[in-house]
């Protein structure tokens, strides 16, 4: 029986700390919430309809964008093109151009989660987005400068 007792007793002395350390580490996270329900809203940012494809979308400080698709949006892969120009018409390619697509009638079940567009060499912002279902889908567009998020747009369609 002896040779049990050094384990015991170790695996008591291990215990021990751990408990009120667990029991620290649970209330670590309850002190939060209240930090959480001060950000602006508990759904989450705006993302306000934008002008359609191929519309001039301001952005603000006369600055503007424009985007597109490679096709009429349909089942596959689409290639969503975004121009950001400044208020002289100079294509800005100093943006991180971000979007997600879902379907708002199910949400959850497919986001395809925030994904940041590609520049290409002619200065287009680039993102391919899987439609993998027909029915209705939002595209929530996010444009960050400096780190700073600057505009937040959205462009529904059907499939
Ligand atoms: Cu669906």
């Amino acid at each position: 029986m002896n040779k049990w007792l050094l384990p015991i007793l170790f695996l008591m002395a291990i215990s021990l700390p751990v408990l009120p350390l667990d029991a620290q580490s649970q209330q670590g996270p309850k002190s939060k919430p209240g930090a959480e329900s001060a950000a602006p809203s508990a759904a989450g940012p705006a993302y306000p309809s934008m002008l359609g494809p191929g519309k001039k979308v301001p952005i603000g400080g006369d600055s503007y964008l424009i985007y597109g698709f490679d096709k009429k949006p349909k089942l596959g892969t689409l290639i969503m093109k975004v121009e950001i120009f400044t208020k002289e018409g100079k294509k800005d390619t100093s943006l991180e151009v971000k979007a997600d697509a879902a379907m708002p009638s199910m949400k959850g079940a497919h986001e395809t989660g925030n994904r940041s567009f590609k520049l290409s060499k002619k200065g287009d912002y680039l993102l391919p987005i899987d439609i993998v279902m027909p029915g209705d889908w939002e595209i929530r567009l996010t444009l960050i400068k400096d780190g700073k998020v600057i505009f937040r747009g959205s462009y529904q369609f059907d499939v």
